[in-house]
């Protein structure tokens, strides 16, 4: 492989956090910069699955909650193929929420284990950063109101705030707490270094699998 595989990095976090903002500007910055990088969101709303979890979020339609945990899975595994492909051509993916949102908001709801909220999604690809962007929920709300979809209010986010928490003690895993409180561009800077210093160390290196 000549150049070597990209990495996959995942950024993680509560609502308003910055995702969404960080990982469009980091895929930016290192196209801009000359690497190959392409973003990517889970849910990806645009596929047939996508649509239905899209009207679930949208509260236009009602699922049970097995049911819409193990299509979120899906969403994921739909895209696995391209995924491989892209991170063997050399081309590091971005992604804007992975699996681990998948376990944290199902496992924050009423009888659900992390175990059993974990295994659809184990084999899926390894990512090789996870930056989880940590925002108190008052400087959240200072960056708006919570939007109309489903999980949008306080006390289940509070949950979900406990389950990423269990996640992040996995040290199998490679997380790095970004402090989201920064400003964009400071916040930016930093998570540009890390990712490609995590893009340097990975290149020869076999992708791994997920929670196997
Ligand atoms: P997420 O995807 O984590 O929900 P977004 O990237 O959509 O978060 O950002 C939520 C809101 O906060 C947006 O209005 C965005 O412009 C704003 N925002 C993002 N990052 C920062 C920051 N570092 N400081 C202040 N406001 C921010
Ligand atoms: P965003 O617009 O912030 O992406 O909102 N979710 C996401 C799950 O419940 N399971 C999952 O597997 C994933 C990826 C988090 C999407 C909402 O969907 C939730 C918030
Ligand atoms: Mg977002």
């Amino acid at each position: 492989m000549a150049g070597g595989r990209g990495a996959l990095i995942v950024l993680e976090g509560m609502d308003r956090a910055g995702k969404s903002t960080q990982s469009r500007r980091l895929v930016q910055a290192l196209q801009a910069a000359g690497h190959r990088a392409d973003l990517l969101r889970f849910p990806e709303r645009t596929t047939e699955i996508g649509q239905l979890i899209g009207a679930y979020l949208a509260r236009e339609r009602e699922l049970e909650d097995h049911a819409v945990h193990l299509l979120f899975s899906a969403n994921r595994w739909e895209h696995v193929t391209s995924m491989k492909e892209k991170l063997h051509q050399g081309i590091t993916l971005v992604v804007d929420r992975y699996a681990f949102s998948g376990v944290a908001f199902t496992s924050a709801k009423e009888n659900f284990c992390l175990e059993w909220c974990k295994q659809p999604d184990a084999g899926l690809p390894k990512p090789d950063l996870i930056l989880f962007l940590q925002l108190s929920p008052e400087e959240a709300a200072a960056r708006g109101n919570f939007g109309r979809e489903r999980y949008e209010n306080g006390p289940f986010q509070k949950k979900v705030l406990q389950s990423f928490h269990h996640l992040m003690n996995e040290k199998t895993l490679n997380w790095k707490t970004m402090d989201a409180s920064k400003s964009i561009e400071d916040l930016h800077r930093e998570i540009k270094t890390v990712a490609e210093k995590t893009m340097q160390e990975v290149k020869d290196k076999p992708l791994g699998e997920l929670w196997k």
